[in-house]
């Protein structure tokens, strides 16, 4: 009896939130703003790599950073002279359509072509929490191990993009970026898979081509 009553206040949750999530997509429709929403692991270059799309994109930008506690991430994008805002979840573990829907409320959509939604830190909460983005774009590195792909399947089933980040460190913490790149593709096969490094710039010429794509379908 409890049991049953668990799942179904998991389900009401879920259903308020998609639905919430359709509305933010409406929101952002209005203004043809894009939205990706960037997941991945702590630490594994969400910030940095959205810092460098700021750097190299000609279109005008928004952010949304997403953490636990801190403003950290928003105090970094904001060197940038783009519109932030910073979210923070408190004990949660994912943003959710809710609170993306206040931030949308703050930021000029007007004025804004591609909107990121840094999410928080992890490869297992946000998963089931869409926020109304047009993609997901999943960000992972090598230094988390070449098995994190197989421990986390349903994040990678879902994205629409995935980036490999640090492979400039790939042979000295002894991953095999090759092996994350496969077991990506059997998790996901039409999925483009991009091997990066935001030291060197290798693969960011290649992010951009294919978010631009999506923004062009
Ligand atoms: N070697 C190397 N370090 C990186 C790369 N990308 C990010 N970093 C470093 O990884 C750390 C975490 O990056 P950050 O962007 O804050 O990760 P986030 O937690 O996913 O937002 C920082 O010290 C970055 O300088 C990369 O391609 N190669
Ligand atoms: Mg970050």
């Amino acid at each position: 009896m409890h049991k049953i009553a668990e799942v179904e206040i998991q389900h009401d949750i879920m259903l308020a939130n998609r639905k919430l999530a359709k509305k933010n997509q409406k929101i952002l429709d209005k203004d043809e703003v894009f939205a990706v929403d960037v997941l991945g692991a702590i630490g594994s270059g969400k910030t940095s790599l959205i810092e460098r799309l700021i750097q190299e994109m000609e279109q005008p930008m928004a952010v949304i950073a997403g953490d636990v506690i801190s403003k950290f991430d928003a105090g970094r994008f904001e060197k940038y002279d783009v519109p932030v805002v910073g979210l923070n979840t408190g004990k949660e573990c994912h943003l959710d359509a809710h609170l993306v829907e206040h931030a949308l409320h703050d930021l000029p959509l007007a004025d804004v072509d591609i909107l990121f939604i840094e999410n928080v830190g992890n490869l297992i909460c946000p998963v089931d929490f869409d926020l109304g983005s047009h993609i997901r774009m999943v960000v992972i590195s090598v230094s988390e191990g070449d098995d994190t792909v197989e421990k986390h399947p349903l994040i990678f089933k879902d994205a629409d993009l995935v980036v490999i980040n640090k492979v400039d460190i790939a042979e000295a913490v002894g991953a095999d970026q090759d092996k994350m790149v496969d077991d990506v593709k059997i998790l996901n096969p039409d999925v483009q898979v991009i091997k990066t490094s935001l030291k060197t710039g290798q693969g960011l010429k290649e992010i951009i081509e294919a978010i631009e794509k999506f923004m062009n379908e």
